[in-house]
């Protein structure tokens, strides 16, 4: 573990894909941060040029200049700039001279200014190219030496972030205490780099302190998480304004720090940037992090989400129009909106109309709309709640208890119409316009919804609302994608309003002659078709032909009984009858493995921790690595392990016609 004393990071990282923010954003953000008593901010905006496509390219003149005075905008914020550059898209790791365009760019970085830096190898090909792969013996070995060298040469600033290629518990293989590529990085990466991690996850739903004693082990020291909980680069249709939720305060002194990556919008990250600063406050904060009014309380999500909006309320009524007049800090602070013109009605003329203003109910309503990526905030889920128990199977029986729930639904739907009017008419247009077209979307959703439960209760709804044949565009909503999406099977499986499945108590338990008939009944009920006519090694283990290797047999159980097996030989060759398979597999990976799981299993992780326990019974028996071997047309199993990332699939020459291998190093 690095022995310097480092403060706690905490603030936000510019990392998404999509449009950049601007430069004044990125000044506002540093006001936010520092008022709010955050004190770091990652450049790493992807989509810009000089970051990562063209990262070997020098800033012009121009351009410089723009940088240096944002760098010295955050220092007058307090707020640690860390300049980062992503070359992982094409970099040569091997060749001097990509090291040493590494080293000029963030030379030139540093002559305006910048202190603090980072090299980010997220997202890119894992694949290296020739002359890499004779110069290094892994891909982490090639990154932890170009990342070393460049922090030297830099003369070991305080803060050098690492961000790995595996940087969430999801891309580790075969897990992450096992994980080769994180031990490299853990070994050799220098003790002063600290290195970037989303958690078990890339968008983790919650981090928990087990997961980062876990891979603080591994790596040799707490990692700075890199948090994309409010991350909506992925999603053209979420916005995510929930609090941040699910990460436990007591992480804070296990960790080096939290940037939260947050929503492409700026404007709507001020409920994400809050509450995060309001969670850095929480008694588990250390002590040499300034907090404003902390008064040690613990972390409340839902506190400190009202929190945070009851301030954003405030800057709904500040007049601010895109063009930059009235923003706060120019000198068109005090001018007026252009709309007014001091017209005055006569006593006959209409009213001037006069706009109802936002409130925090609205605000409230806004938020639990457009909550989290796992979850809805509570008004949205009792409306879609509501919603499907009014139009479930209830043709005969609308009696008064539905008429009083449709009526209730109608007024939820009028309260997002109602939220959607009085946004639309803040003065301040520029969060108005990040909030567009979420609240255009929202506010169409639910008038059709409310229609709909007109329609159900036998009242024609009112003519714009009717669902009709011939309907305008917005009766049929989510272009080309959303047709694709209600054309698939799995449409609507995912909906986060549905209840979790109850919670499935699974076991995994030694395997017994007992099991034999029902390992080969879900044996043969698994086969996707009609078994092609291919001899499988790992037939055998599973037929009782060959016994596995100790500790290597082992039974998945659920509620109704065998749901799953896994058996493995150590030395795959002692199964076969001729030399079935290539001699270059055999000697990296010598033993085999035959599992299947059923399809009933809806629990990935059940299936994981199985398949992890034999490997590590393998191990222990001495092997360096296990094939296991699928018919090619049997999909199911094959394409199941590949979301597991546990097994590579192998590319063998000499196979037999209808063979598929999968494997991975021990
Ligand atoms: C990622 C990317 C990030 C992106 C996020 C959400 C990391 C380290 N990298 O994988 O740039 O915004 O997902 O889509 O998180």
């Amino acid at each position: 573990m690095s022995k310097k004393s480092k403060m706690f990071l905490s603030g936000v990282v510019e990392g998404f894909y999509g449009r950049p923010w601007t430069m004044s954003q990125r000044k506002e953000l540093f006001r936010r941060e520092q008022k709010w008593g955050l004190n770091a901010y990652l450049y790493a905006p992807k989509d810009d040029y000089k970051h990562r496509m063209y990262w070997r390219d020098l800033y012009s003149l121009e351009e410089a200049e723009q940088l240096m005075t944002l760098i010295s905008a955050a220092k007058e914020r307090n707020v640690e700039f860390i300049y980062a550059l992503s070359p992982g898209l094409d970099i040569t790791f091997s060749n001097p001279k990509e090291v040493a365009a590494l080293k000029r760019k963030l030379t030139q970085v540093c002559a305006f200014g910048c202190r603090s830096f980072a090299l980010l190898f997220d997202d890119i090909e894992t694949e290296m190219c020739v002359s890499d792969k004779e110069a290094f013996s892994s891909f982490a070995e090639a990154q932890v030496s170009v990342t070393n060298e460049v922090f030297l040469h830099l003369d070991e600033p305080h803060t050098f972030l690492f961000c790995p290629t595996d940087y969430c518990a999801a891309f580790c293989s075969p897990s992450v205490p096992l994980s080769a590529y994180l031990k490299t990085v853990g070994e050799k990466l220098h003790a002063g780099i600290d290195v970037l991690w989303t958690g078990p996850k890339v968008v983790s739903q919650d981090i928990s302190v087990a997961s980062i004693d876990e891979v603080s082990a591994v790596l040799r020291r707490p990692p700075v998480i890199w948090d994309n909980i409010h991350a909506n680069d992925y999603d053209p249709q979420r916005l995510f304004l929930g609090p941040f939720k699910n990460r436990p305060a007591e992480l804070i002194p296990k960790l080096r720090g939290v940037l939260t990556n947050p929503n492409c919008e700026f404007e709507p990250n001020f409920v994400a940037i809050h509450t995060l600063a309001t969670w850095c406050r929480s008694s588990y904060a250390q002590k040499d992090v300034p907090m404003d009014g902390d008064d040690g309380s613990d972390y409340n999500p839902h506190d400190a989400l009202q929190l945070a909006l009851t301030d954003w309320l405030v800057e709904f009524s500040r007049a601010n129009q895109p063009d930059g007049s009235g923003a706060r800090g120019s000198k068109r602070d005090e001018e007026e909106p252009m709309q007014t013109d001091g017209y005055e009605p006569g006593p006959k003329d209409n009213p001037l109309y006069t706009a109802e203003p936002l409130t925090l109910a609205d605000l409230t309503l806004l938020a639990e709309l457009f909550y989290l990526p796992y979850e809805h905030g509570p008004t949205a889920l009792v409306m879609l709640q509501e919603l499907h128990w009014l139009r479930s199977d209830r043709e005969s029986e609308k009696g008064e208890e539905w008429r009083r729930r449709a009526e209730k639904f109608d007024d939820m739907c009028g309260a997002v119409v109602q939220m959607f009017n009085r946004l639309s008419n803040v003065p301040n247009r520029v969060i108005l316009y990040d909030l567009y077209n979420y609240i255009c979307d929202i506010k169409s959703g639910v008038t059709m919804a409310k229609a709909y439960v007109k329609t159900l209760g036998g009242r024609t709804p009112h003519p714009a609302l009717a669902l009709s044949d011939d309907p305008e565009p917005w009766g049929f909503r989510g272009a080309l994608s959303g047709e694709f999406q209600r054309m698939l099977p799995s449409h609507g499986i995912r909906d986060l309003f549905r209840s979790p499945p109850a919670t499935r108590v699974y076991t995994i338990r030694p395997c017994t002659p007992t099991d034999q008939p029902e390992v080969m009944k879900i044996f043969k009920e698994m086969q996707t078709e009609t078994q092609q006519n291919v001899e499988l090694v790992g037939d055998r283990l599973v037929e009782g032909h060959v016994t596995p290797t100790q500790s290597c047999g082992l039974i998945l159980d659920d509620a109704s009984g065998v749901c799953g097996y896994v058996f493995a030989l150590s030395d795959a060759k002692t199964a076969m009858t001729k030399a079935q398979y290539p001699e270059t597999m055999l000697q990296d990976f010598p033993s085999v493995m035959a599992l299947q799981i059923h399809s009933k299993v809806p629990d990935h992780n059940a299936a994981k921790r199985l398949i992890l326990q034999v490997l590590s019974a393998l191990r222990d028996s001495g092997s360096k690595g296990v094939f296991s071997e699928f018919r090619s047309n049997d999909r199911r199993m094959f394409d199941f392990l590949k979301t597991l990332n546990v097994f590579q699939v192998l590319k063998v020459e000499g196979l037999p016609t209808h063979v598929r291998m999968m494997g991975t190093k021990l």
